[in-house]
């Protein structure tokens, strides 16, 4: 068996266990799996450089190795900013009104995933096995063929898969979706992602499609679909929560709380995250149940995210005008409705808040997965566990039904689930949460990790 190649836009440097800062669950994953197969990771540095050689930086840390290149201020415009998050990120998230198509950003992507192609080819040997991680790199599998690699190689979207009506006003969406197929495995969030995608390749593609299997047969090479939901980095997220930090964070919480229900929300500033409708839904809870608005108070955690598209820019702009209409119809002297903070917290401060607070809010328009809801719910104590009200277009829904699952475009539908949560009975919340811990704790990241490789591992390639 050869090492794993891991590639993504951005490689997240291994940190030792418990340094300062939070090491997301992905990044968590991919460095114990490839620690077992001592492998690369090969991605964008994050650094913006114009100089024209193709230098790879490299960096080993516990069997680790990350190569990482630089990439120029037009790449990031037009590939970054451009393509993956002006382009592919809305129309996966369903949301054509947002969607830019423009030639040249389009260009930028092939470009970039050739340069990719260029750069990570000399680092593969034979039996190598290359994971090739989301939208930002869908071509990259083919680019990789067209230079003569024989490996298997597989491709995880985290995000969703949207229905092929919406899909085909994506120009040249076929010329995408036929590189999709020089995969050997390909992996989605839910089945409900996967079972899209192959119907666009049905349909659109005339390809050879076995529901059951998921395999996908064009021009004699198949490759195989499949769901593999991730998961949190349970072992890693509650070691967090046994720290110092972690009690401290809580504790700070509470006690700025004192009598009223502390409910909360943990987003990127995205628009898919449904921030504003979120905002509308509290509102919405106030005007129907002003006698309540001392019980509650929501904070809302959105560190800002990609700031140089322009619909980012805007979401930012609406979120912070509701939050302070909200706060300037309904506070008093000493009392303030809605907390919106725009910073990040490291796991630890997350896990003691999410603990203190008795609602959790996950209400996205539109979520590939969302493990803030399983982080939500990993926090709770289960002698006193908090409610979870989540949207049922997160991935997470299918996974965790016993949550209150709401409509996010709905603000009566959320208001009505926020009194049911603050009213609900305990026994009733240890019910629910009982329901939902197993998955959570069971199929979490580093069992997605194994799923995956196994079937990687195992499956036969038309290189
Ligand atoms: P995201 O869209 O980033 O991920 P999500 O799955 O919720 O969404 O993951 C966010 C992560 O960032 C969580 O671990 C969360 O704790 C952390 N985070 C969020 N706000 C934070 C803050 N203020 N401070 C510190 N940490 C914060 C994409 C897809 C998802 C999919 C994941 C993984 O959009 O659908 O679940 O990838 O595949």
């Amino acid at each position: 068996m050869g090492k794993l190649i891991v590639v993504s836009n951005r490689v997240a440097v291994p940190k030792a266990r418990g340094a300062a800062g939070a090491q997301g669950g992905l990044a968590g994953a991919l460095n114990s799996a490839l620690r077992d197969y001592k492998g690369i990771w090969f991605g964008w540095s994050g650094a913006e450089s114009d100089d024209e050689n193709d230098e790879i930086s490299t960096q080993s840390h516990e069997g680790v190795t990350t190569a990482t290149i630089d990439l120029s201020h037009r790449d990031i415009d037009e590939y970054y900013n451009g393509y993956a998050n002006a382009t592919l990120w809305p129309l996966f998230h369903f949301r054509l009104d947002l969607t830019e198509y423009e030639r040249e950003t389009g260009k930028g992507y092939e470009r970039v995933n050739e340069r990719f192609a260029d750069s990570v080819t000399p680092l593969i040997e034979e039996d190598d096995l290359v994971w090739v991680h989301d939208y930002h790199l869908i071509p990259l599998g083919e680019r990789l063929r067209s230079r003569g690699l024989k490996n298997r190689i597989g491709f995880f979207l985290h995000i969703p898969w949207p229905p092929t009506r919406l899909f085909v006003s994506l120009p040249y969406h076929e010329r995408l979706v036929r590189t999709m197929l020089h995969y050997d495995l390909v992996g989605f969030q839910t089945v409900e992602w996967r079972e899209s995608f192959l119907h666009y390749c049905s349909e659109e593609l005339g390809a050879e499609v076995n529901e059951e299997t998921g395999s996908v047969t064009l021009d004699g090479r198949t490759t195989i679909a499949k769901a593999y939901p991730i998961g949190i980095d349970w072992d890693h997220f509650q070691a967090e929560g046994e720290t110092g930090e972690a009690r401290q964070a809580g504790q700070r919480l509470l006690s700025s709380t004192r009598r009223r229900t502390a409910m909360i929300g943990v987003d990127r500033l995205d628009y898919s995250k449904g921030l504003p409708e979120r905002l509308d839904g509290i509102g919405r809870f106030f005007d129907q149940f002003p006698e309540r608005v001392r019980d509650l108070v929501f904070i809302q955690i959105a560190p800002p995210s990609r700031e140089d598209v322009e619909s980012y820019k805007q979401i930012r702009a609406e979120l912070e005008q509701k939050a302070g209409q909200i706060n300037g119809a309904r506070s008093e002297v000493d009392m303030v409705p809605i907390r919106y903070v725009n910073r990040g917290y490291s796991h630890a401060e997350l896990f003691g808040f999410f603990r203190a607070a008795k609602i959790g809010l996950v209400t996205p328009l539109r979520d590939g997965m969302n493990l803030v809801a399983k982080e939500y719910v990993a926090a709770q104590d289960p002698l006193d566990p908090g409610v979870l009200i989540l949207s049922q277009f997160a991935g997470a829904a299918l996974q965790m039904p016993e949550s209150l699952i709401v409509n996010p475009h709905s603000p009566d539908d959320m208001a009505y689930a926020i009194r049911t949560a603050l009213d609900m009975p305990l026994a009733e919340r240890q019910r629910r949460y009982e329901a939902t811990i197993d998955t959570v704790r069971d199929d979490n990241v580093q069992h997605w990790t194994k799923d995956f490789m196994a079937d990687l591992t195992s499956i036969g390639t038309s290189g």
